[in-house]
């Protein structure tokens, strides 16, 4: 499955070569952390194993499509773009972007039938250290998806809509394949026992039964730092390749989703914390193990972790850390220790966070 649109009797007709058409889509997608983390890939964009996240609030790109069809001297093989980022012309975005859509042009040829102006921006401050290339990548997908539904009157029906933003998300981003859902809790990718029809190919929202007590769900990020990362995810993802806990690893994901997907049932926050803070862990230890070795840790980040361990066990709140492909930390608690745990992070985390930011921010509503 490539959801290309070449065969498309629509598509035949070029009814786009005969009538102009111009308009202006917008989407908003959240950004979501891991519990369970993709960290290795293989062919085009294809996990190694299956993940599962938690769906933000807060944290979300919204980004506005403005298209007209070209006129019929203009060349339909080529991308017309133009790349705004926070009301900025940005070129380092523009080409990324263009590099994108390129490759997405022999199978979504309507990309070359329009002139595109894209304006993308960010609910959370760009200089914050956090990834931005899913809720992005995930917008950008959400609006291709409904400029095909505009030009070719395809994608009609919801579900096939959002499996193909998933999988276009995907293919600029293994992450942002999660980033599709808006107000769905949790999201999972890749082919797994534990979800029926799940896929290699597009993330889906997670049906099983969720506990109330992960309802409203936690998550403080803590900016430990802002500065770019020393190693991408690209390169860290490659060195999987060679990681020589590579095999004992995938098969943890496995058995992690398993667990996680029990406590997620029962709302035991004893294994999901084990869960969690494992993956967190782990996806930390196969960098330190790659070859070559690279940390993307930092000082401050182990004395965060430490301390909401010791805080847990003070007080027996449910309260753990996950941790992205970077420094900062998601402080994870539910909603109804909010009050403690804010109070926690104001007075014995902050300390240690880069100009002291954090962002509140909390799982997202059906
Ligand atoms: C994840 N991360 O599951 C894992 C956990 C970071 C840590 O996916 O190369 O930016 O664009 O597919 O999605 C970060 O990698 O990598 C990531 P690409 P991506 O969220």
């Amino acid at each position: 499955m490539n959801f290309s649109v070449t065969d498309n009797h629509f598509f035949k007709e070029t009814s786009l070569l005969k009538e102009e058409k111009k308009g202006i889509i917008t989407h908003r997608s959240p950004s979501n952390i891991a519990l369970i983390k993709y960290w290795g890939k293989h062919g085009v964009q294809l996990p190694n194993n299956p993940s599962l996240s938690f769906t933000l609030t807060n944290a979300f790109t919204e980004t506005k499509l403005d298209y007209q069809t070209k006129n019929e001297t203009e060349s339909k093989s080529e991308i017309s773009l133009e790349f705004w980022f926070e009301n900025k012309k940005n070129e380092k975005f523009e080409q990324k972007i263009r590099k994108f859509l390129e490759s997405l042009l022999p199978t979504q040829p309507y990309l070359g039938f329009v002139h595109l102006k894209i304006y993308s921006q960010n609910s959370f401050p760009h200089s914050a250290g956090i990834a931005s290339s899913a809720s992005s990548m995930a917008a950008l997908a959400l609006c291709l998806c409904d400029l095909e539904k505009r030009l070719l009157n395809t994608l009609q029906n919801t579900e096939e809509f959002y499996q193909k933003a998933s999988y276009l998300a995907r293919l600029g981003s293994g992450s942002a394949a999660r980033s599709v859902y808006s107000n769905i809790p949790i999201t999972t990718w890749g082919k797994t026992d534990v979800v029926k029809d799940s896929s290699d190919l597009w993330a889906s929202p997670y049906t099983l039964p969720i506990h109330d007590i992960f309802q409203n769900y936690q998550d403080t990020i803590l900016i430990v730092s802002a500065e770019e990362k020393s190693v991408s995810s690209r390169a860290g993802h490659a060195l999987m390749e060679t990681n020589p806990f590579a095999k004992t690893r995938y098969e943890l994901a496995h058995s992690n989703l398993q667990k996680l997907a029990f406590a997620l049932e029962n709302g035991d926050t004893d294994t999901f914390i084990e869960v969690v803070e494992n993956e967190a862990f782990v996806l930390h230890a196969l960098m330190m193990c790659s070859s070559p070795p690279f940390i993307l840790m930092e000082t401050g980040t182990l004395t965060i972790i430490k301390k909401i361990q010791a805080f847990r066990r003070e007080t027996n709140i449910p309260i753990c850390f996950t941790l992205d492909a970077g420094a900062n930390v998601h402080v994870l608690y539910p909603n109804k220790y909010k009050k403690e745990c804010l109070d926690f992070i104001d007075k014995k985390l902050k300390p240690f966070c880069f100009e002291g930011k954090y962002l509140k921010d909390h799982v997202s509503n059906q």
